[in-house]
């Protein structure tokens, strides 16, 4: 195995015995596999009109790049079988091998367009360049995954997915090619967020500002992680009137916004932090654990039997919930102690989408102007569990009280747990959502920009991203299509990026790791 396209990887440069998440050698083997056959699928028809494409294309392409997401899916056998569905969409002539070929022809086949093999043929740079294109496409198909639970696609992103993987299949290795594909991926990201977006907003309701009971309440429980709010629905549904009390964990805390939600009284508060500490606060919660996306880690045995997973996550001997049937899991919260107490650590505010925020923007801009408002930071992204990312802690809790942090993704959770307090009458810390809901940020930022009659870098705006996985390269590259400059990035630079590929982003867009508070908070303030 080779695989570096997460933060985490093993001593920042690759996993290559196991992965730091968990992935056994086999699993990100077969993902590999599995991403081969995709860019042999696409090449098929990248040729074929595409209103002559297959309406399965776009889907199955979708779920084998998300699949292959950080801490989605580590079942080989899931992952297998994925394989034989895509080489055999892709036709035996075209895939060049038959779909029920035994594993390890399957491996030997793919083999040349494996990272190593690349990285011994057209070079780190190379390599690196068509790797930054393919997390991009994956954090892409995630968002497009999710945006189709509700119904919605946008056949620009899904043209989109075909050429770029086609090329890819094909090797392309020109640097300004790759870099071109690269910003366009940031383009199309722009449409499946704001697609995703328009998803959540028509079908859930615009998220509007809630407090959420952080703690719990007594009663028979059951916890929702991942970041899907149609399974979340769907389940709130199912367990109306039967005494269970639902709780979100990690990045479904943002689902208390949304008004076609939180209506369900059982919908009662959150529990737990980001998806890193879900070892330990998993085992601590008495009822049913449904993982309805990424991020899993290993389940523990005091919590494995009632643990459950959907959609494409998948972990060996983990019962999987198929067509939002949740009676299992239903079973398992009322065969679970539940709670008996009640504890409430405090009260979180979710719901501060694009159109929360905007609505203020008359009393925002007029308090720049009067110079209350000094200053917005854009404090978000992912959370993992190196010590460095305390520099998110550290940085939220320095800012000056006349800057407003505006935060989303599960990298919020650093900022949580201190009061913000108000300024110019709203609160300092807004927070926006998931990684999912980053078009409110982008929006947010260009509607600033209009009224200010500047561009994005001429506002008093700067953003700090802390990435994980491959959904933050596709924001980091809408941010860059968007020509948006100087973003700090941390706690680590990715592994798959060369110094040489770093200097032309350096040049080119200012893109800078974080560095010390202090200096960063600065630095930042002379900008503004
Ligand atoms: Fe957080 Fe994990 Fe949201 Fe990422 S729950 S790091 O994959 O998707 O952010
Ligand atoms: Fe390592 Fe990350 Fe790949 Fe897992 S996803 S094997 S932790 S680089």
């Amino acid at each position: 195995m080779f695989c570096y396209q997460c933060e985490q990887t093993a001593r920042g440069t690759g996993c290559v015995t196991r992965g730091v998440c968990g992935k056994s050698p086999e699993a990100s083997d077969l993902q590999d596999v599995l991403v081969h056959a995709a860019k042999r699928l696409a090449t098929r028809y990248a040729n074929v009109p595409a209103a002559e494409r297959p309406a399965s294309l776009a889907p199955m392409l979708e779920d084998a790049l998300f699949v292959t997401v950080t801490n989605v899916n580590f079942d080989t056998a899931s992952i297998l079988g994925m394989i034989r569905d895509v080489v055999a969409a892709a036709g035996a002539p075209a895939a060049g091998v038959a779909a029920e070929a035994p594993e390890d022809t399957l491996l030997a086949w793919s083999r040349a367009s494996m990272i190593d093999a690349r990285k011994a043929t057209l070079g780190d740079d190379v390599t690196g360049l068509q790797e930054l294109l393919l997390y991009g496409l994956k954090g892409m198909a995630a968002y497009a995954h999710h945006a189709r639970q509700m119904h919605r696609a946008d056949p620009v992103v899904d043209a989109f997915m075909v050429e770029a993987l086609a090329k890819l299949d094909a090797g392309v290795a020109d640097i300004n090619e790759l870099l071109a594909l690269n910003l366009k991926c940031g383009e199309v990201t722009i449409n499946v967020l704001a697609l995703l977006d328009a998803a959540h907003c028509d079908t859930y309701g615009k998220p509007t500002p809630t407090p959420v009971l952080m703690g719990h309440v007594p009663g028979k429980a059951i916890l929702v992680s991942g970041h899907d709010m149609v399974d979340l629905k769907a389940l709130l549904e199912q367990t109306e009137g039967k005494g269970i009390n639902i709780y979100t964990h990690g990045e479904m805390l943002p689902a208390h916004g949304y008004p076609e939600l939180k209506k369900f009284k059982h919908l009662v508060g959150h529990f737990g932090g980001a998806w890193m500490l879900q070892q330990r606060e998993f085992p601590k919660f008495p009822g049913a654990i449904l993982m309805t996306t990424n991020c899993l880690m290993q389940p523990f045995e005091d919590y494995e039997g009632r643990l459950f997973t959907r959609n494409l996550v998948a972990w060996p001997g983990i019962a999987h919930i198929e067509d939002r049937d949740f009676t299992p899991v239903i079973k398992a919260a009322l065969a679970a102690p539940g709670f008996t107490d009640t504890v409430r650590t405090g009260e979180h505010l979710v719901g501060f989408g694009h159109d929360a925020v905007l609505g203020a923007a008359d009393k925002i801009i007029g308090a720049v102007k009067a110079g209350e408002i000094k200053h917005f930071a854009v404090i978000g992204g992912c959370d993992g569990s190196e010590g460095e990312r305390s520099y998110y802690t550290d940085l939220g809790t320095t800012i000056p009280k006349d800057w407003v942090i505006l935060t989303l993704g599960c990298g919020k959770y650093r900022l949580l747990g201190h009061d913000y307090g108000t300024v110019a009458g709203l609160p300092r810390l807004l927070d926006m959502g998931q990684c999912n809901d980053s078009f409110s940020a982008v929006k947010v930022a260009l509607a600033l920009a209009d009224a200010f009659g500047c561009t994005v870098n001429e506002l008093p705006l700067s953003i700090v991203l802390s990435w994980f996985e491959q959904k933050a390269v596709c924001v980091l590259l809408a941010l860059l299509h968007l020509n948006v400059k100087n973003i700090r990035i941390g706690p680590r630079l990715p592994a798959f990026l060369t110094p040489a590929v770093l200097k032309v982003l350096v040049d080119a867009f200012g893109l800078k790791p974080v560095g010390e508070v202090e200096v960063d908070l600065q630095a930042m303030s002379n900008a503004a």
